[in-house]
């Protein structure tokens, strides 16, 4: 039997799941539905990713042991997949003994080889990617202040002793290695994009932290933890037995080693196209078959993204639309592999005009005629009139067309492409019914046979739509299936042994509406009200989870999304809306700014409120800012703080900033539009 690996990125529990992670293990889902159907022994991985610095500060800001703060996400995760029924073999956990032991392995055996060694690096480091960024590659924020170009938030420069990845050594190997397989990066303009990144260089890649503790231990280097992408990738490799005993250990890796697909967004493609593949050389290991890099799902334009907090609340989201509804509309709109906008009102159409005016209609009407003037009996194609005949074999040829254009573009992983085929053939069906007019047939006993030739191949067509499209929509297909009498489970049947005409006698089930259609006014309005409600929500938690004067560098995680969280969190020192209330937040402005003779720590300022006088504040950020570059600037001030003195000059306020990394390193708080002096934060 041939085997067929497919594995998701694992996902972050630096927040919670959204729509982003939804859509890459529906498509994995479904191409292991699609693979297992056509006798593969499929093994399909998804998991979660849970180390690194982020992680470890946001258990902090919650005031939660690390390990618990990791399982509550895990589990959000798992709530908000549950409905999808995914079919995935095993949920990896980085936190998992099994996979330490594999990374360990990968780790050891890549040392052993040469590969790795201890030095020191420098960097400017982003906690949100785990990723160090060349200056040049980085976004000039307000006052120069460097930002991760992913994530649009101030990278942190880090300095220490560590354990290098000789990266460089690789790069004449991976190009040899795409060129020799055009086919392990897909698609072609991601492969184009990687060739040419490889073709400037490789530099050799820091593999170890001793800043971050929430890690795994290098072997026997335990200050050292395991660079998150190290340990992350290994994912692939220990969840099916490298380096311990899961699932049997080394034969059962063996076999399903090198995976046949790797799906990633294109938001990780270096690391799954360079990194991965360099690591695997490393320790002697395969390499996959292939990386497929897909498009992102955008929202308003941008990137859906917890960071930049625009995702798709998938609470509102499976309030109204069913899981299957979900799946079809991600892998029909999506061109696969490019960006797409996700946009409610498409949905709503593609649902109504696709599923309920579509598919649903075909099997609700078709049954019903069937159950109406056939006595609940599929009929035997007769021997009609000739133009009838003819138009029958036309449709016969169109379904049979779709389903070899299905596999064809599925194959080709154009998903999009391959339910566009059968739709198309769903139109045909849809046209031959509405010519033949069956309902009049009926009126006629002399059009006995004609009537049996129109329900026999609508019948017909709509087992083959079943059986093709059993990966893409598994329980209403499965509930097709039943409607038309047949037995089993469709997505056990082998489309290449369909044949046409087996409908024929057989009696058909109960009849219930597949896909009701949806009001698309009534359904719009109500959830414009449950995401503005829900964004309400999240502000407020967010207020909540970070008071102002300890308000973390990094994010917090974004409020549960699918699993609203109605319990508080353990361990978080609740406040009420009225003690925040309490503290005046108000937008200044820096009129003049300068240092402040023998306080090296100290800037004075005087700071423009809105009020009769600007106010004169002192700030603590001397070593990090040059003054003369924060005229102009706009800030939040604590507005009503008593005024305190500092060498013996009155602080009439307190400017905000986020304290990052070990040392506190102040970073400004402020605004991305205009914004007028004095005006209120609440
Ligand atoms: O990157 N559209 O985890 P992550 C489509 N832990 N897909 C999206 C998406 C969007 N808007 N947003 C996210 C990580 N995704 C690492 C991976 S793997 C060894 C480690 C999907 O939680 C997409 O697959 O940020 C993307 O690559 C992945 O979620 C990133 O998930």
């Amino acid at each position: 039997m041939n085997k067929f690996y497919v594995t998701t990125p694992i996902y972050y529990v630096n927040s919670y799941p959204h729509l982003g992670h939804v859509y890459t293990t529906i498509i994995a889902d479904t191409v292991a539905r699609y693979k297992r159907q056509r006798g593969h022994e499929v093994f399909f991985l998804t998991g979660t990713d849970e180390h690194g610095i982020n992680i470890e500060r946001a258990a902090e800001a919650a005031g939660v042991p690390v390990k618990e703060h990791v399982d509550r996400i895990v589990d959000s995760f798992k709530t908000a997949f549950a409905p999808f029924e995914f079919t995935n073999q095993h949920w990896v956990r980085t936190t998992d003994e099994s996979h330490k032991e594999g990374v360990r392995k990968l780790w050891q055996a890549a040392k052993a080889n040469g590969w790795i060694y201890k030095g020191k690096y420098e960097g400017w480091y982003c906690g949100n990617c785990n990723e160090f960024y060349q200056e040049a590659e980085a976004v000039k924020g307000d006052g120069d202040v460097l930002l991760c170009p992913t994530h649009e938030r101030p990278l942190e420069l880090l300095s220490e002793e560590s354990y290098f990845f000789k990266l460089s050594a690789f790069q004449e190997k991976l190009l040899e290695h795409y060129e020799k397989n055009p086919h392990f990066i897909r698609p072609e303009t991601r492969r184009n994009e990687v060739l040419s990144f490889v073709r400037g260089g490789l530099n050799d890649l820091s593999v170890s932290r001793v800043s971050v503790k929430w890690g795994i231990p290098v072997p026997d280097d335990p200050e050292h933890t395991m660079y998150v992408w190290f340990d992350a990738l290994s994912n692939y490799i220990t969840a099916i037995g490298y380096g311990n005993e899961q699932f049997g250990g080394e034969e059962h890796f063996k076999k399903f080693w090198p995976a046949n697909l790797q799906l990633v967004g294109k938001d990780i493609l270096r690391f799954h196209t360079v990194y991965w593949p360099a690591f695997l050389m490393a320790a002697g290991l395969p390499l996959p078959k292939t990386v497929y890099s897909h498009g992102m799902w955008l929202s308003g334009g941008r990137k859906m993204s917890k960071t930049l907090g625009n995702v798709i609340d998938l609470a509102v989201l499976q309030k109204h639309f069913s899981p299957e509804t979900v799946r079809y509309f991600v892998l029909r709109e999506m061109v696969f592999g490019q960006d797409g906008d996700f946009t409610y009102e498409a949905l709503l159409d593609r649902v109504n005009a696709d599923l309920a005016s579509g598919l649903g209609n075909l099997a609700s009407r078709t049954l019903t005629m069937v159950r109406n003037f056939c006595d609940g009996v599929i009929p035997s194609a007769g021997a009609a009139s000739t133009d009838l005949t003819t138009q029958a074999s036309e449709v016969r040829e169109a379904v049979e067309q779709a389903v070899a254009a299905f596999d064809r573009e599925f194959d080709e992983y154009n998903f999009s492409r391959a339910i566009e085929a059968l739709s198309n053939a769903r139109f045909r069906v849809d046209k031959f019914i509405s010519d033949a007019k069956p309902w009049d047939l009926a009126k006629d006993a002399a059009k006995r046979a004609e009537l049996e030739l129109v329900l026999h191949t609508a019948a017909e067509a709509l087992r083959f739509f079943a059986v093709l499209l059993a990966p893409v929509l598994p329980n209403a297909t499965q509930a097709i299936w039943n409607q038309l009498g047949e037995s089993g489970e469709v997505n056990q049947v082998l489309p290449s042994n369909l044949n046409w005409g087996d409908v024929a006698q057989k009696q058909i089930g109960e009849i219930a509406a597949i896909f009701p259609r949806l009001d698309k006014k009534k359904v719009m309005e109500e959830i414009k009200q449950e995401e503005a409600a829900s964004q309400a929500a999240r502000a407020q938690e967010t207020k909540q989870e970070a008071p102002a004067e300890t308000k973390p560098a990094e994010a917090t995680p974004a409020p549960a999304a699918a699993a609203a969280p109605a319990e508080p969190v353990p361990g978080i020192a609740y406040i009420g809306i009225e003690d925040f209330l309490k503290v005046e937040l108000r937008v200044g402005e820096i009129k003049t700014a300068e240092r402040i003779p023998k306080a090296d720590k100290l800037l004075r300022f005087t700071i423009d409120l809105g009020e009769a006088a600007p106010r004169q504040i002192l700030a603590g950020i001397a070593q990090y800012y040059e003054p003369e570059k924060l005229i102009g600037r706009k800030v939040i001030v604590v507005a009503n703080l008593a005024p305190r003195k500092l060498r013996g000059l009155e602080s009439q306020g307190m400017i905000l900033a986020a304290s990052v990394g070990e040392e506190g390193r102040p970073i400004l708080a402020g605004f991305l539009e205009e914004v007028p002096n004095g005006a209120k934060l609440k």
